[in-house]
């Protein structure tokens, strides 16, 4: 394993730079093996770190897989004793605190497989900066607190019509020779990693946004010519984010266009270059015949994040990348709020809080475990995480909850005003939230130091002769790799008390408040509620108010009572989770101990009362009907056995599909839809409920079910519903049945490079023995293209990360092939190749036999060969 490169970065050591850079000039003569890029930049030395009569510190530029064909300052060739080619970059003496520097330098978009910097994509020229992309471009001071104003010239054939860049059009024309010329410039002072290009044969659809202010926006979304007819979803999602970060949040867009382009071939689902978004196609594109209702939601809210994006992150950047977090954590948080707004909030906040539960707690408690605002890294990129974004998010809505929703307003204006132009921290950020509102957020700040999930304990007792009801909640944070001894956090919780009859009762009589937010600050806490006339149930961490495990000894009864009768429906959704936990954990024990499986009795009673509940929205029923996901089953606690959660979870499926057979049918029929497909929240709502009454229906295994989901699949109204019939149909018909329908379903799609994803992903996420199998021949298709990542995802990732069943099968084969997988992808994309790893990486908590197959399969990859520094900070971090 190398590790030469492996540097460690520690936020400790930040130094703020020695130069600024006021002004970037770039021009492109694109080329896919020789693009020719010349950089003028206007330098002067920074005044804040400036001493007198100083000698003038050495110029330093970041650069990376770049050929370096010239430098001059001032107009005059520099000798070649005046800068030095290091590994990562160019150290210039200089003899001036002010002046011009111009670089020349080639590069090879067309060799460029890392999708980090300038590259192809389907012919089509493109780029990725963040974090640090812009070196491969060419030399510059590639850091966030190094902010410039940019033009952009770009030289290309005629055949590349479309040529994009930040900003606004200032100029174009043809060059001698017949090429087209085009120029931006970006009046906002930005960061190089907000630096965009786009070059290709493109087509646009376009649509305008009158602001506040009465300013019209041109909006532009491009395509290749094949997509453009699945355009219309993102521009009104598009629309509808402008209007809402109007109104609640006082944001109005600055430029006088905004633009989007849609590229195949993009490591994460979009980017929001300031004015410029690129977009992974799979986020931006979809129509009701091509795309599900997951895509459309995702497409909605990955839109609205970007453009968000243009005032947290561009307007107000980032220090440093120690202070991601500050612009993902709030941008997460501003974009699920608009979801919620738009959509169902309760259904928004349970897809959320499922996947910080089943994966960011993982991350959490894993070998990679880093606080919100991590305190060093070796490869940046291995830090866009779970924690970073989700879990950043959680530590913004807390401020929320803490400080209230006009408070966090104040906050956030005061912070917009405050830094608007700078490149700041976290810390400016919980400072602005408490200067705006005299508030104190000192223990608070923890939340961003200290990595690992809290554990809750509460305990209640009931004093029925003084009326008085009292929770104890202790709280304790597990040790993380580097962190012992961990602190008290300020935690907000959340309660709620429901009287016998299930009303709820009032616990301030003053304010006649329903719902109290309780402040946890201590280790261990007392909280009393007076006035209470017999002994109540508690309501704990409403709506997910922090992100912790909370443990509460709840019976099987309680859960059901909550489960009907809570008036926060999250809250009634957990109560399910939970029910369905204490069941599959029985069945666990009874399978780990060689007993017969029992019938989870309280589980089918309490799916019963929840599919008769005909006021329930069925969005929510869909979700509490949905047992929790194997991976969230493992995140239990205690050593995983995969085969004792695979065998409980089907055991618990079958049973609820057979029991509750009639009553999945009669919801199954009423809630066929004899309407056009409309992305709305009700239509997907039903959709969702349908589909998973149509999913246990044919788990039940019988013929007449198999039927349904084969009408339902070749009626093929919208891609939802086609797609979740196929999934139905390749996981509970015969081999025969599932490879014909697989197979027309390929003839009738293969044209669309998305639908082809889904088709693969179908496979890949197959419980069935012979997955692997499947997944090794499909490596092999001519569809697949290890060069994609959206296709590593559906196929690779398919399988490793979303198919538990068959990645954890006994023979251990499916960790090796994940092992051989990543060795061959770190050669071209290590970005990816480190993301892939994960599942590896929590060997530790497996039983022995699959430890120890984990452990061989990680060491596979370590001995190798040298490997990307990405991927050596992940597998090094986990062979710890
Ligand atoms: N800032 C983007 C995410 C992003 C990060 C890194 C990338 O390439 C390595 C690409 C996109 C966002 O939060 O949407
Ligand atoms: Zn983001």
């Amino acid at each position: 394993m190398k590790d030469s490169q492996a540097r460690t970065i520690y936020l400790k050591d930040y130094q703020a730079p020695d130069y600024l850079v006021d002004h970037t000039d770039l021009s492109f003569e694109l080329d896919p093996h020789a693009t020719l890029v010349k950089s003028k930049l206007k330098i002067r030395r920074n005044p804040a770190v400036a001493q007198a009569n100083e000698t003038l510190p050495p110029l330093w530029l970041d650069g990376a897989d770049l050929e370096l064909l010239s430098v001059s300052i001032n107009g005059e060739l520099l000798p070649a004793h005046r800068y030095q080619q290091r590994a990562g970059g160019l150290s210039l003496s200089t003899d001036a605190p002010e002046f011009e520097l111009e670089v020349h330098t080639r590069i090879a978009p067309e060799a460029n497989t890392s999708l980090e910097g300038l590259y192809l994509s389907n012919g089509m020229y493109c780029t990725q900066c963040e974090a640090e992309g812009f070196r491969k471009i060419t030399f510059y001071p590639d850091r966030p607190d190094v902010m410039s104003v940019f033009t952009t010239t770009i030289v290309a054939p005629a055949s590349y019509p479309v040529l994009l860049s930040n900003g606004n059009k200032v100029d174009s024309g043809t060059t001698e020779d017949g090429r087209l010329r085009v120029t931006w410039e970006d009046p906002f002072a930005k960061p190089s990693y907000l630096f965009a290009l786009v070059a290709g044969d493109l087509q646009h659809v376009e649509d305008s946004f009158t602001t506040c202010s009465g300013r019209e926006v041109k909006l532009q979304l491009f395509t290749e010519a094949r997509n453009i007819g699945k355009c219309a979803h993102a521009m009104t999602s598009l629309k509808h984010s402008m209007r809402w970060d109007e109104e609640v949040y006082g944001r109005e867009y600055d430029l006088d266009i905004f633009m989007i382009v849609a590229v195949d071939h993009f490591n994460m689902g979009a980017m929001e270059n300031k004015g410029l978004n690129i977009f992974n196609s799979a986020c931006v594109l979809a129509s009701p015949e091509t795309a599900t209702d997951a895509a459309f939601q995702r497409i909605e809210s990955i839109v609205a994040h970007e453009y968000f994006h243009n005032w947290s992150g561009n307007r107000v950047t980032c220090r440093d990348w120690f202070q991601l977090s500050l612009k993902e954590g709030f941008t997460v948080f501003r974009d699920a709020e608009f979801s919620a707004d738009m959509n169902s909030r309760a259904v928004k906040r349970i897809e959320d809080v499922t996947l910080l539960r089943t994966s960011q707690f993982a991350e959490d408690a894993g070998p990679m475990s880093h606080p919100v605002r991590p305190d060093s890294y070796m490869e940046i990129s291995n830090f866009y995480t779970l924690t970073v974004y989700e879990k950043g998010a959680e530590v913004v809505r807390m401020i929320h909850t803490i400080l209230g929703p006009e408070a966090f307003r104040r906050g956030s204006d005061l912070y917009f005003e405050r830094h608007d132009g700078c490149a700041v921290t976290c810390e400016d950020f919980v400072a602005a939230m408490e200067d705006a509102n005299g508030a104190d957020l000192k223990q608070f700040r923890r939340w961003y130091s200290q990595a690992g999930t809290p554990v809750l304990d509460v305990e209640d007792t009931y004093n029925e002769a003084l009326g008085e009801y009292s929770l104890t909640i202790r709280q304790q944070t597990p040790e993380t790799p580097g962190q012992k001894g961990k602190l008290p956090l300020h935690i907000p919780i959340t309660v709620g008390l429901l009287a016998e009859d299930g009303s709820p009762l009032r616990l301030d009589d003053a304010a006649g408040q329903m719902e109290v937010v309780l402040h946890l600050t201590e280790a261990s806490q007392n909280f009393t509620f007076a006035g209470i006339a017999s002994r109540p149930l508690p309501s704990l961490l409403r709506g997910f108010s922090a992100p912790v495990k909370l443990r509460y000894d709840y019976s099987s009864a309680q859960l059901q009572f909550l489960m009907q009768h809570d008036t926060d429906p999250f809250n009634r959704w957990d109560a399910c989770q939970r029910l369905s936990i204490n069941s599959l954990q029985t069945l666990q024990q009874q399978y780990r101990s060689g007993e017969a499986l029992q019938q989870p009795a309280a589980l089918i009673e309490g799916y019963a009362a929840v599919l008769d509940d005909a006021a329930l929205d069925p969005a929510l029923v869909a979700k509490m009907l949905a047992l929790p996901s194997a991976q969230e089953i493992a995140e239990q606690g205690g050593e995983i056995d995969a085969a004792a959660i695979i065998a409980a979870r089907t055991f618990a499926r079958d049973a609820i599909a057979t029991a509750l057979a009639e009553r999945f049918l009669t919801r199954y029929h009423a809630l066929e839809q004899h309407k056009p497909y409309s992305p709305t929240a009700e239509d997907i709502a039903e959709r969702s409920l349908k589909n998973t009454c149509l999913f246990y229906l044919c788990a039940a295994g019988s013929a007449d079910a198999l039927a349904l989901a084969k009408g339902q699949f070749e009626r093929g109204e919208n891609m939802t519903d086609t797609a979740a019939a196929l999934a139905a149909l390749v996981e509970f018909g015969t081999e025969t049945q599932a490879e014909g329908f697989l197979q027309a379903f390929y003839q009738q799609w293969q044209q669309d490079t998305q639908v082809v994803e889904t088709w693969f992903g179908l496979q890949s996420g197959s419980a069935k023995f012979g997955t692997l199998e499947r997944v090794q021949k499909l490596i092999a298709h001519p569809a697949f293209e290890v060069k994609n990542p959206n296709k590593v995802r559906a196929v690779i990732a398919g399988f490793a990360m979303r198919n538990f069943t068959q990645f954890h099968r006994a023979d251990g084969s499916g960790y090796t092939f994940l092992a051989d997988q990543v060795i061959a992808l770190d050669k071209l994309n290590p970005q990816i190749a480190a993301r892939l790893v994960t599942p590896l990486t929590r060997w530790k908590k497996y039983r022995a036999q699959e430890s120890a197959q984990i452990h061989a399969a990680l060491q596979k990859i370590s001995v190798s060969g040298e490997l990307s520094r990405d991927l050596y900070e992940v597998v090094s971090k986990s062979l710890e």
